[in-house]
């Protein structure tokens, strides 16, 4: 990675993190992310494609339900939302990125840029940023995820974007996204999320359900043929999340959102981005998701955190468990990694963690935390006796009467004769679920 040429530094004392082993006891080193180390045929930087997101890291101040108030001590902020401070945050995020070794960053278009008296002075805004943000990818090397548009934070959303009661005001969200496919364009992103936003009901008494629903579907559409139309090559992602801020999130879940897709004939022009708390908002595991996409032939992206499970919100935190990344990894090289995708760290640090060098102890866990979850993943999918024992869970479908349903040859009258030839029919074979969790836990 290139150097920058950065004036002032953000987070002085703090140079670029190394990797260190498993032995270090250096709170500011990896111990597992070893970003050339090979794994299963791929440096591990490739397989993970870690990316930094600016809403939490650049832009959080630790507010909660309880407190707007700053919270965060970030020692460049100069408490307004100018755009001379807009400017300056793009070195922030990049210093950032560098010393870490994170390859991408994603942002909203109002994460990075301040919004205007107008659209006209907005976008107006937003190109100033985006340049400065093109001259920073030049000259690190750092590239754009994704992008997208926030369509939550202004009151003009409160009814919804694509799927507000008014007309207007799905207008201005199509312009919005509109500009921000074409930024995201201009920095050469991998890809452009769809998060819902506030696409869902508070309450079923005001909600035309179906209309709101056939909006989506023009409104997905409309982005379609906007990429078709500047030649945008990224993936589009639509990003899974069952509530909150709404009551009911009309993407709320990967099943959900799939069918979604299916019913408006969109399924070949977007991925799903899966977010691990809102997998669980959702009453699913991460891995149960990734497996729904996966299935699909849509497994995108994914944001990478973790909730609380004694908690029913979006917390958003660092992800730690190595039983869950190694999940996670499990099913990602089950069908073939990340193409256009990464590891996004959508997550933030607590309330409490107020100091700047916070932000590296949480990115460097998260990144170990994933690190480890490759190779474990990588050994048992090497050691092959797990995937042997499903394999031979199936045996049956493999020829014979099996192989034929597969095919369908047969219909209900092959089949009751075949039934009626057997006789009585006994499965004997056991699920043997703790042994295989044992198995698991022979790597962990
Ligand atoms: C919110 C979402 C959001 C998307 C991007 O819960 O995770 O951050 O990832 O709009
Ligand atoms: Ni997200
Ligand atoms: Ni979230």
């Amino acid at each position: 990675m290139k150097k920058a040429h950065v004036s002032t530094e953000f987070f002085p004392g703090i140079g670029p993190i190394p990797y260190e082993g498993p032995d270090s006891k250096n709170p500011l080193a990896f111990k597992w992310y070893n970003p050339e180390e090979i794994v299963e045929g791929k440096p591990m930087k490739d397989h993970l494609r870690f990316s930094v997101v600016y809403w939490h890291t650049i832009r959080g101040v630790g507010a909660d339900m309880f407190s707007m108030t700053r919270a965060w001590q970030r020692p460049w902020e100069d408490g307004t939302d100018s755009l001379e401070m807009a400017l300056k945050r793009v070195g922030v995020l990049f210093e950032f990125c560098q010393k870490l070794g994170v390859p991408f960053y994603a942002f909203h278009d109002r994460d990075v840029a301040p919004e205007g008296r107008n659209l006209r002075e907005t976008n107006k805004n937003l190109d100033r940023v985006v340049r400065e943000l093109k001259k920073y990818q030049r000259d690190t090397g750092i590239g754009l995820l994704w992008g997208t548009a926030c369509l939550f934070v202004h009151p003009r959303y409160m009814h919804g974007a694509a799927t507000s009661c008014n007309a207007d005001v799905f207008a201005h969200a199509a312009a919005q996204v509109k500009k921000a496919i074409e930024v995201t364009h201009e920095l050469d992103g991998a890809g452009y999320v769809f998060w819902g936003g506030r696409e869902g009901y508070s309450t079923l008494l005001n909600t035309d359900m179906k209309r709101e629903l056939d909006h989506l579907g023009a409104f997905l559409h409309l982005a379609v043929d906007w990429k078709k139309k500047i030649g945008f090559p990224g993936q589009f992602y639509i990003e899974p999340k069952p509530k909150e801020p709404t009551k009911h999130q009309y993407d709320s879940d990967a099943a959900a959102c799939l069918n979604f897709l299916r019913q408006y004939n969109l399924l070949g022009h977007l991925k799903l981005n899966l977010e691990t708390n809102h997998a669980t908002l959702a009453g699913h595991t991460m891995q149960h998701d990734l497996e729904v996409a996966g299935a699909a032939g849509a497994l995108g992206s994914i944001d990478a955190n973790t909730g609380d499970l004694l908690l029913g919100w979006d917390t958003d935190q660092f992800p730690t468990d190595i039983y869950l990344t190694t999940q996670i990894m499990l099913t990602v090289l089950k069908y073939g990694g990340f193409t256009t995708g990464g590891t996004n760290f959508d997550a933030k640090c607590r309330r409490e963690s107020f100091e700047p060098v916070d932000l590296f102890h949480a990115h460097i866990g998260g990144m170990d935390a994933f690190a480890r979850g490759l190779k474990i993943a990588a050994r048992i999918r090497a050691d092959g006796r797990l995937a042997e024992f499903v394999r031979q869970r199936y045996a049956s479908w493999d020829n014979g009467i099996g192989r034929d349903i597969e095919k369908r040859k047969v219909g209900f009258e092959e089949l009751e004769a075949h039934a009626l030839k057997l006789g009585e029919v006994r499965n004997n074979a056991s699920g043997r679920q703790e042994m295989l969790e044992n198995l698991i836990n022979e790597f962990i």
